[in-house]
């Protein structure tokens, strides 16, 4: 059989009708896609650090960093090089091959850029890969942390283009689309996606994964998140979605983008282990690994070895031109 095709064209009806096929159909063929393009049982390990925490002055209403919503963050400002570099060897010592840096920004100023190029250099030395999060980035700022050694820059579509106005009100999607070209054009790759779980339609779960399809190349890293449902923020109340709506998801981004990593991001510590087994058989292939996703919480890193292990999941080994990172997260089974 033939690889499934890299497309960019993808009609919202097209995408519907996955959304719409019989559940076992689905799994199956986003399962298939996913072993023409990925090692099955490989699952890359990022893990996160709110490296300047809270005070934004953006009303993302999902966000518990955000200045206007009484959420209980306590605002930090940038860590130093040495704090920010002992985390990350700690996370590399417990097994992440890839550590991502995120602020609470709306956009970084220009020496924030030139502080945050400094942690990323001495990161990167430490033979990870690196990836940011800092808002939206002119087209300097792009080359500036591209040339401070960054791999990845995740910046998020959130949701499809007609709810988006629902979420967000303080900076428009055109301005996030602009965001990823400059970091294409810096040559970084990029991590992008978004959150399900916010009172979207299905529709338009369908539109964040076709205009992420759509993009002039798939994202590199497609992080898939279910709404952390924060108090204080406008969506505390949202309804749960359905976990099968959410495997369904993750099965509709594999097929979109093959060749891309999807990561089942935040919302685990909702989700029971039966429902991340079924995601890594949709195609899920990456993970945020550690305690602690920004400011919220993650599945206990001694609860994903054990599930890695039941799963007989290994963790993805890093060939960077630095050497290889091997990530060993699993102790051999005893049995
Ligand atoms: N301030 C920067 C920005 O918004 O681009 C970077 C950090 S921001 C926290 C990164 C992403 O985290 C957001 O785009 C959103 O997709 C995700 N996020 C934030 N709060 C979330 C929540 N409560 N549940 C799920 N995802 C969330
Ligand atoms: C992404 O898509 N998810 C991560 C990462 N990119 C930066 C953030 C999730 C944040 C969840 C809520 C919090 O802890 O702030
Ligand atoms: Fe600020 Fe980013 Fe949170 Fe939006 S998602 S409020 S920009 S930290």
């Amino acid at each position: 059989m033939s690889a499934a095709a890299v497309r960019h064209d993808w009609t919202r009806d097209e995408v519907a009708a996955l959304f719409a096929m019989p559940f076992n159909d689905l799994l199956h063929r986003a399962h298939e896609t996913h072993r023409q393009y990925h090692d099955p049982n490989a699952v890359q390990v990022s893990t996160l650090l709110s490296i300047k925490t809270g005070g934004c002055p953006e009303d993302c209403s999902y966000c518990p960093q955000a200045a206007r919503y009484d959420t209980g963050v306590q605002a930090q400002k940038l860590m130093s090089v040495e704090a920010v570099v002992a985390r990350a060897q700690a996370a590399k010592d417990a097994g992440a091959s890839r550590f991502c840096m995120g602020a609470a920004w709306r956009s970084p100023k220009d020496r924030d850029v030139a502080k945050v190029a400094q942690i990323i250099s001495a990161v990167k030395g430490l033979g990870l890969e690196t990836c940011a999060t800092l808002g939206m980035l002119n087209g300097e700022q792009a080359d500036t942390l591209k040339a401070a050694g960054l791999d990845y820059y995740n910046h998020n579509l959130d949701t499809a283009p007609e709810f988006y106005g629902e979420i967000i009100q303080t900076r428009q999607y055109q301005d996030r689309l602009d965001t990823l070209e400059h970091v294409r054009e810096a040559g970084l790759k990029t991590c992008c996606g978004g959150i399900v779980g916010m009172g979207e339609t299905r529709s338009q779960r369908a539109g964040l994964l076709q205009t992420l399809a759509n993009l002039p190349e798939h994202p590199e890293s497609v992080p898939i998140n279910q709404l952390v449902r924060v108090k204080g923020t406008p969506l505390e109340n949202s309804q749960a979605l359905d976990p099968f709506e959410f495997v369904r998801t993750i099965a509709v981004a594999r097929i979109l983008m093959p060749a891309s990593m999807v990561r089942l991001s935040a919302g685990r510590q909702d989700m029971d282990d039966a429902v991340q087994a079924l995601c890594f058989h949709a195609g899920a292939n990456s993970i945020f690994y550690g305690e602690k996703l920004l400011v919220t919480g993650n599945p206990e890193v001694e609860h994903d070895r054990a599930l890695f292990r039941r799963l007989d999941l290994h963790p993805l080994e890093v060939v960077e031109h630095s050497g290889t990172v091997h990530a060993d997260i699993v102790e051999p089974c005893a049995a």
